[in-house]
């Protein structure tokens, strides 16, 4: 059976739209060893049969939290074949920076862009097809609470899932990051072709002092690969600042572009008493 797994920010509508596709199919239970509630369902559409597997709601997938831990070991060593990015489309900035995070994993995302309702009433105006373009997934609007958009956003998961490429990850962190990313991804190919983890990934988050990932790739081999990373870390920051800013500030300004050119809010009235 095909997965689909969940993700998204607290409060953006996942438990809503993981009910409307497995009714009753669904159990909880725990993730092993920690104590974050798992909760795991089958959807039937069109005479198929789907895994839906509701993660943790997180803001971020660093190593963070134990919800942040869980959902992106899940993401990458459990493979499932598509990830809903569910986004709040009334707070599409801060959802998005989970969406960067995903498109580095290099995994199958595709956006479920909830709370339109919500969104029109405050006369957000959301041009999908260009968000769509800028971020490089597919964006399918939808209504949780009212089951609207649910069967097109199926319809699409699917569509990708039988993609052979993931979504392209288009998020530029600068020269100078880019070229450490390139180095460390190429000692990580040759040196720990075991790991779990895409190896730009875990180039990424090396550069941005990840300790979770620290711990896993300091015990595969007795190498000197921190101190590798050190020297890269410092590199960049002769020239400029800690990678670590420069890959959250780059995350941001993807953001900020994609959502410029796709989003129109109305102005915020400012009343002066005279
Ligand atoms: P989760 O924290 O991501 O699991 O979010 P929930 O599914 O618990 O939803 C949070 C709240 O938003 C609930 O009160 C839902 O009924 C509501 N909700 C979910 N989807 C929508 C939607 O598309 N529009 C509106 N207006 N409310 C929604
Ligand atoms: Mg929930
Ligand atoms: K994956």
């Amino acid at each position: 059976m095909n997965t689909i797994a969940l993700v998204g920010n607290p409060n953006c509508g996942k438990t809503t739209i993981f009910n409307a596709l497995t009714g009753t199919n669904q159990h909880v239970g725990n993730w092993p060893g920690v104590t974050v509630e798992k909760k795991e369902g089958t959807l039937k559409f069109k005479g198929e049969k789907y895994n839906i597997v509701d993660l943790p709601g997180t803001y971020s997938l660093g190593a963070y939290s134990e919800d942040e831990i869980v959902a992106r070991d899940f993401i990458m060593k459990d493979n499932p074949d598509v990830v809903i990015n569910m986004v709040d489309a009334t707070n599409i900035e801060r959802n998005l920076y989970l969406t960067t995070q995903l498109l580095e994993m290099g995994t199958k995302v595709i956006i479920a862009l909830n709370m339109m309702d919500e969104a029109k009433s405050r006369k957000i105006d959301i041009n999908i097809e260009k968000l769509s373009k800028e971020l490089g997934v597919p964006v399918v609007p939808t209504v949780a609470s009212k089951k609207e958009g649910v069967d097109k956003l199926i319809e699409e998961a699917i569509k990708l899932m039988k993609k052979d490429k993931p979504c392209e990850d288009k998020i530029n962190y600068g020269k100078e990051v880019d070229e450490q990313i390139d180095y460390l991804k190429e000692i990580i190919e040759n040196s720990y072709t075991d790991i779990e983890y895409p190896s730009k990934w875990v180039a990424i988050k090396l550069l941005e002092g990840d300790s979770y990932i620290q711990d896993i790739i300091t015990k595969k081999t007795d190498s000197n690969i921190l101190d590798i990373v050190q020297e890269s870390i410092d590199t960049v920051a002769a020239t400029s600042m800690e990678p670590e800013l420069i890959i959250v500030d780059k995350r941001y300004e993807f953001i900020g572009n994609a959502v410029n050119k796709s989003v129109k809010k109305p102005k915020v009235e400012v009343t002066t008493k005279s």
